[in-house]
């Protein structure tokens, strides 16, 4: 079995070379026209970036290097027979574009395990940071802290040539991987538990499991809810705001650590990943609402409580997509997975109903170009069944998948020297003066 370093190694060249007949070969062709609307309006379907790792089709949703989600749970390999991909099996394909063996999984899965020291003086910053301080600030505050571990930075600081930068690249992507669950567990132990540096590490289990054992759960079902979680959240083409932050962060050459933690504070927003946080909020909210009431959360109810959000001049959080115009697979493989695990909770059929009725809501309202749900539309109510009840904490475990996708493009931002991002600005005067005749 090799291991991914020789894989990457072997393929590193060839990839070069390939970008380089793609440069000669296509290199002064069109893309597309850039019109106004989209100047002034986020860049929407703009295509100016590349980005190799997975690929957005507005009606089919992601494929991870041409894999959907449905096929990467037939072919990734699994830790329980029949069931969830792991996570590692999907990073190593983001990275090599090649399914690995469940052995070259493993190997991966020890790599991690071996490399999963956090400093020391980085849990001390986390048990030192205020409770309340939000669980995405402490994230980001941690990954910065643990920049003193950069290997890129200090190698770039020894003076090292471009063609070796892909080495440091794979230390550090590897490094942040491996050590971002205890972050991320520390944060929701020392937020909600007052607990800070007692962790449960288990090095016999695979990746998600640790996690789920460090966050304090030992349920089968939610770690295999885990791995579903890291594998569909990891990257989701490059034009979203935190792929596209680490992305361009990095092509400053700041390290890993300075761009992923840029990228995290992305996902920190309202209408990106913190939208899996909002929508939990929301259902709490209408069933609140309606029960203090003495009412039933069904279509009628719903429906107007969703008015009354978009009248409130608000959005309904976990519907729309920037890019997608159906519903995001990414969705549905949760529904399925409530469907098999969980089929009677509560929570989950207040969210199959809000889907029978919100696609029509958003269609009469008539704004969002998808009516259709998100991602962050179905995560909550599975964690919340788990007993993983702390909304605020959500878009950290998004966060902690995120990274896997966004480090695997890094890794080839570096390898195939790709520049510095730096699009053209305009201001309105002169867009006004460019259309006099
Ligand atoms: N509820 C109410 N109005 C909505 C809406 C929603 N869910 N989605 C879009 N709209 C509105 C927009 O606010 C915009 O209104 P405006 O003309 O007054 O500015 C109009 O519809 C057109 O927007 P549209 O082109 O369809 O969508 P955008 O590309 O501008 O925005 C997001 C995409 C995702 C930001 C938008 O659909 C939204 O705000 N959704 C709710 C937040 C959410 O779920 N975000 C998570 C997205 C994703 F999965 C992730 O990154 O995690």
């Amino acid at each position: 079995t090799s291991s991914l370093f020789e894989v990457l190694k072997e393929q590193v060249p060839l990839r070069q070379e390939a970008m380089k007949k793609l440069k000669a070969e296509h290199g002064n062709k069109v893309l597309g026209e850039v019109t106004v609307e989209q100047c002034l309006g986020g860049a929407r379907d703009v295509k100016c970036m590349l980005w190799e790792t997975s690929l957005l089709d507005a009606e089919e949703g992601i494929r991870f290097r041409g894999f959907t989600i449905p096929e990467l749970q037939k072919k990734l390999p699994t830790a329980v027979e029949g069931g969830e991909p792991l996570p590692e099996g999907l990073i190593w394909l983001l990275l090599t574009g090649e399914i690995p063996t469940k052995a070259q999984a493993d190997s991966l899965t020890a790599e991690f395990h071996a490399r999963s020291k956090l400093p020391d003086h980085v849990k001390a910053v986390l048990c030192d940071l205020p409770k309340n301080m939000h669980p995405m600030t402490q994230f980001s505050i941690a990954i910065m802290a643990m920049q003193t571990d950069s290997i890129f930075a200090h190698k770039y600081q020894e003076g090292i040539h471009k063609s070796t930068y892909w080495h440091y690249l794979y230390e550090d992507m590897l490094n942040v991987i491996a050590r971002i669950p205890e972050i991320a567990a520390t944060i929701y132990r020392n937020s909600y538990f007052d607990e800070c540096l007692d962790m449960h590490y288990d090095s016999s289990v695979d990746y998600a499991a640790n996690f789920a054992r460090l966050l304090g759960y030992n349920d089968p079902h939610f770690d295999e809810l885990m791995r579903l979680y890291l594998v569909i959240h990891s990257d989701h083409e490059g034009g979203n705001a935190s792929a596209h932050t680490t992305h361009l962060v990095g092509s400053t050459l700041a390290d890993p650590y300075l761009s992923v933690a840029a990228g995290l504070n992305a996902l920190a927003g309202p209408l990106h990943g913190l939208a899996n946080q909002e929508v939990l909020g929301w259902i709490m909210d209408l069933d609140e609402e309606f029960k203090s009431k003495g009412l039933e959360v069904n279509e009628e109810t719903i429906t107007k409580f969703a008015w009354d959000t978009l009248n409130a001049g608000k959005v309904i959080p976990g519907y729309g997509h920037a890019v997608l115009r159906k519903t995001d697979p990414r969705y549905s493989s949760q529904r399925e997975f409530a469907l098999k695990h969980m089929p009677d909770d509560r929570l989950f059929k207040i969210v199959e109903t809000i889907y029978q009725v919100m696609p029509g809501i958003l269609t009469q309202h008539g704004k969002t170009k998808n009516p259709y749900p998100n991602v962050d539309s179905h995560s909550g109510v599975l964690l919340h069944h788990y007993g993983l009840t702390q909304k605020n904490y959500y878009t950290v475990l998004f966060g902690v998948s995120r990274a896997m996708g966004v480090l695997s493009q890094l890794f080839w931002d570096r390898a195939l020297g790709l520049p510095l991002e730096r699009p053209k600005s305009v201001t309105s005067e002169w867009i006004v003066n460019h259309f006099k005749k």
